[in-house]
């Protein structure tokens, strides 16, 4: 188990911004005053400005007006207060796409609470692991998600208070509880434009979850960049898609983007390409957020486009792996919406290079989004000539702020002040920017990232293994599967039986998308002289 960290004062933890406020707001929209706090941006200027009645919510037959979630909002920030918590205080949340997400996320924003939102995959090992390092006091659970973060709880004791929404037991302190009795009224904290607001957890390429930090500008920032520019929302948007909230992709797409417009979220159920086109088309989804192995998954449906209603949309988003042009073309050919590929990630929030509507190129990822500047370099941070691969390089608004990460800091923030996010990058004469492959040993596979270390050290921990390597193998659905290669130790024999009980093992261990989908038994595994494994041979035979 994951050795469990001190709570760290919170200014402990924090890297200072590589940028000063002139340099990120380059733009006129992005001049924030000095005190901004997202959640009276994102829904007192709705509810107060005109919008009460206007839907902000949609979920299968619930629909939340800004009004009302107003109020529920301001009754839940007394709550959290009169539980114990404080301003600063970071408290995990552990949700599906549920108002009560939306709800909970506000309500501590508005308090000056940090949110730490944490994907519904992910198991106790992992959980164990956020509550420790972000050292949260408190969190919110889904009742049907509670057995991880209680299995987390043995080992973590930054986890004793949990709130329970949805399905609560006997002795549970129910969210709904919080409310009862508070006033409807609550007047946000007073919060500083760079004041935290969230720390979200990614992956990290070594297998240990590195925490990043958003303050509550970066969040308007990205709304008033990426979403202003790319997607030109209006009030009359709904906003739909299978993101989970927890992750930034989601978290942008689903909330933080239609608030910011006045306009509605629509909420869906685990993702099926059925259930997601069904949802498009009963709710009148007009921009939506998808993977590209989404977007595959759903052009396989028979007769997508003659079953299911889809008039409604008018943009698709897609991002966290690669858009192919072969994607692309399907889909813009079989249902007439353009699709708009976006790189982002979490450390900078949301999308910093994307395609412009009517000005996409097949195959490539676009144009830097206005408020952003990137550039294409070598090693050494000098720019590489136009059609030459080299990593990409963005300096904008949003930023990468580790949480008590220095040295990783210093390997994303690097040439001062630019954010290097690992990815190989070519531009070409026009400025059109294509995506070439990862510089290291993330497996990205149906728009998840799977450190490959992560997993390789779970399987060593299985008694039959004496050594693994881990590694993406092409395919036509996901873009690239996890591939296992092992080792066993003498006394085992490899078998089908052996494969399945591994792939158990690692779901068990590890959000399940991260299981080896192939396992292959080896005698030894290729090594450089220095001992380390040689994954490209490994990644070449795959
Ligand atoms: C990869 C892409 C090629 C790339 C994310 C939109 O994916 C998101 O965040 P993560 O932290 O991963 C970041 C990494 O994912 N990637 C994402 N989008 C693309 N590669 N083309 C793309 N369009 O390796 C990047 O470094 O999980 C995506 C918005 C918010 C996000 N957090």
């Amino acid at each position: 188990m994951t050795p469990v960290p001190d709570i760290v004062p919170l200014a402990e933890g924090l890297p200072a911004p590589s940028l000063r406020p002139e340099q990120r707001f380059t733009l006129p929209e992005l001049s924030y005053p000095a005190r901004l706090n997202v959640a009276r941006e994102l829904l007192d200027a709705n509810a107060d400005g005109g919008r009460a009645g206007r839907p902000a919510i949609v979920a299968s037959e619930r629909v939340i007006a800004y009004g009302e979630l107003q109020r529920q909002v301001n009754r839940l920030a007394h709550g959290l207060l009169a539980h114990g918590l404080d301003r600063g205080d970071r408290v995990l949340l552990r949700m599906p796409n549920v108002p009560e997400f939306i709800l909970t996320w506000l309500a501590c924003q508005k308090a000056g609470i940090i949110t730490v939102s944490t994907m519904p995959m992910l198991r106790a090992r992992e959980l164990g692991y956020i509550a420790a390092d972000a050292g949260t006091t408190a969190a919110v659970v889904w009742g049907g998600l509670r057995e991880e973060l209680e299995r987390a709880q043995a080992q973590v004791p930054h986890l004793s208070r949990l709130i329970v929404a949805g399905d609560t037991a006997a002795g549970d302190i129910a969210l709904a509880s919080l409310m009862t009795g508070q006033p409807d009224r609550f007047d946000a904290a007073d919060t500083a434009r760079d004041e935290v607001a969230m720390i979200a957890y990614t992956s990290g390429s070594t297998g240990v979850p590195k925490g990043c930090v958003h303050y509550h500008s970066d969040i308007l920032a990205s709304a008033d960049s990426y979403a202003r520019r790319v997607l030109a929302p209006t009030e009359a948007d709904r906003f739909g898609g299978h993101p989970t909230l927890a992750f930034t992709f989601g978290t942008g797409g689903l909330l933080v983007f239609p608030f910011r417009f006045g306009a509605s979220t629509v909420l869906s159920g685990p993702f099926t390409p059925e259930s997601m086109l069904e949802t498009f088309a009963r709710q009148g989804v007009t921009v939506c957020f998808c993977a590209p192995t989404s977007y595959r998954l759903m052009l396989r449906v028979p007769n997508m486009s003659q079953r299911f209603d889809l008039s409604s949309l008018r943009l698709g988003v897609s991002a966290a792996e690669p858009l192919p042009a072969a994607t692309y073309l399907e889909w813009v050919g079989t249902t007439g919406i353009e699709l708009l590929d976006g790189i982002g990630s979490t450390e900078m929030f949301h999308i910093f290079v994307s395609s412009l509507a009517g000005r996409v190129r097949p195959g490539a990822t676009g144009l830097p989004v206005p408020g952003y500047d990137c550039r294409v370099v070598d090693d050494e941070g000098r720019d590489v000539p136009a059609g030459q691969a080299g990593l990409i390089a963005i300096k904008g608004p949003t930023g990468c702020k580790y949480w008590r990460k220095p040295e990783r800091q210093a390997e994303y923030v690097r040439f001062g002040g630019w954010n290097v996010t690992g990815d190989v990058y070519a531009r070409d004469a026009d400025g059109y920017l294509t995506y070439q492959c990862r510089s290291d040993d993330m497996i990205v596979s149906g728009g998840y990232k799977i450190p490959g270390p992560e997993v390789e050290h779970v399987l060593d921990e299985h008694r039959a293994v004496a050594e693994s390597a881990v590694v993406a193998a092409p395919d036509a659905t996901r873009g690239f599967i996890v591939k296992a290669f092992v080792v066993l130790k003498p006394d085992h024999a490899p078998s089908e039986a052996l494969a399945g009980e591994l792939q158990e093992h690692c779901k068990r261990e590890l959000a399940p998308y991260k299981y080896p989908r192939v396992v292959e038994f080896v005698d030894r595994l290729p090594r450089t002289e220095t001992g380390k494994i040689r994954r490209f041979e490994l990644r070449a035979r795959s």
